[in-house]
């Protein structure tokens, strides 16, 4: 028999998922590893919550905390110059992640900084050896903005530093 997927039994199946691509993480992959964060203040009751999922993941596996260097910029568009910098002027880092939230509004100014941003940091990526990893949430209101930023569909800043995790326990 045909079996119906609910929305519930979808996102089940989505965290099984999730898990099971996490699992595969070493506990201490971030032991000695240098991770740089610029945060974008714009929206910052979002980006404080991907903050929070990103340091706390990372220190779960590892990364000592001082060896977490934050930085603040004031909107998205500005976490390519940040990036840029952190990484010339930090050349220890071993990942840099870019976290910054955008809310469609009125006009398209929506859809030209989230592409800006996403071709931004696809540019820094060619450009230097250490992996820039990208959790700009891109909602179409702030309710969706809050449920993937520890809501009801997770935290992408969780999901981001599980990305970076598994960038740096890999051999290129
Ligand atoms: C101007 C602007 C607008 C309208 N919306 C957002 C947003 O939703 N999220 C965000 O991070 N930043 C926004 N900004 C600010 C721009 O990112 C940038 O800071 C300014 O254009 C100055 O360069």
């Amino acid at each position: 028999m045909q079996k119906i997927l609910t929305n519930t039994s979808i996102k089940l199946l989505m965290k099984k998922i999730d898990l099971q691509i996490h699992l595969n993480i070493n506990k201490k992959v971030g032991l000695n590893k240098k991770i740089g964060i610029i945060q974008s203040i714009w929206n910052t009751d979002i980006t404080n919550r991907l903050y929070s999922g990103c340091h706390k993941t990372l220190v779960k596996y590892g990364v000592n905390e001082k060896n977490i260097k934050t930085i603040k910029v004031p909107g998205s568009f500005e976490l390519i110059f940040g990036a840029k910098n952190m990484i010339s002027n930090n050349p220890k880092l071993d990942a840099v992640i870019v976290i910054g939230s955008i809310i469609k509004g009125e006009t398209p100014h929506f859809n030209f900084i989230s592409q800006a941003i996403a071709n931004g940091i696809k540019d820094l990526n060619i450009l230097f050896n250490i992996p820039i990893v990208f959790c700009v949430s891109t909602d179409l209101n702030h309710q969706q903005a809050l449920d993937r930023a520890g809501g009801r569909m997770g935290n992408k800043g969780t999901d981001a530093a599980y990305t970076t995790l598994q960038l740096l326990q890999t051999s290129y």
